[in-house]
């Protein structure tokens, strides 16, 4: 181990799940270069908002411990596109779970090669399986709240989806969310 073990411990989030521990706030700024309309981020970037919040429990991320977060995404839509997380790849290729608890979104998967789109809702479980990009996406009008638990040696690389995008952009439709190849 890098870090030393910790000991076995009952983790809350709270009753209504919401956010707790330490959390990690994205705004719109932190999102550049994520959306198809750069007008329409830019216009965006006026109020700033939180998109996204991430809070993490006290488990380190470290080899053969199961750190587990609780993001939650605010509605909203920049040009149409739906907000989303920022999206990685783990470079130790592990394999993730997700479960959904509020709301409905939805988790994209990318190998590089065909993206898959997972619908999210509460109580539905999401596979990740090793070596596939990720990325959440809210589509309704409630904030989408889910619950991760991933390997703690898996690590987070962010560039990858900004090389090679997510396969698909989820944009607001008519009948529900709109997946656009890209
Ligand atoms: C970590 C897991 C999630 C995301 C979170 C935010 O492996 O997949 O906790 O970190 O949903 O997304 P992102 O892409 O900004 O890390
Ligand atoms: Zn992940």
């Amino acid at each position: 181990f890098a870090t030393p073990p910790v000991p076995p411990m009952r983790i809350t989030f709270d009753a209504r799940m919401e956010p707790s521990g330490p959390v990690l706030t994205r705004r719109m700024s932190d999102l550049r270069g994520l959306f198809a309309d750069t007008a329409a981020w830019e216009a965006a970037l006026a109020e700033d908002p939180v998109v996204y919040e991430v809070a993490s429990s006290p488990v380190p991320e470290a080899e053969g411990e199961l750190p587990q977060s609780i993001t939650t995404i605010h509605p909203g839509r920049v040009g149409g596109e739906f907000h989303m997380t920022k999206g990685h790849i783990h470079p130790r290729p592990r394999g993730e779970i997700y479960l959904g608890l509020s709301g409905v979104g939805g988790l994209l998967l990318f190998d590089g090669d065909k993206p898959q789109w997972i619908p999210m809702e509460p109580g539905t479980i999401g596979y990740i399986p090793p070596g596939w990009a990720h990325r959440s996406v809210n589509t309704g009008d409630e904030p989408y709240r889910f619950l991760a638990v991933y390997p703690g040696d898996a690590g987070h690389d962010y560039d990858w989806v900004l090389r090679n995008g997510m396969g698909y952009r989820v944009l607001s439709g008519a009948d529900g969310p709109l997946l656009r190849p890209f």
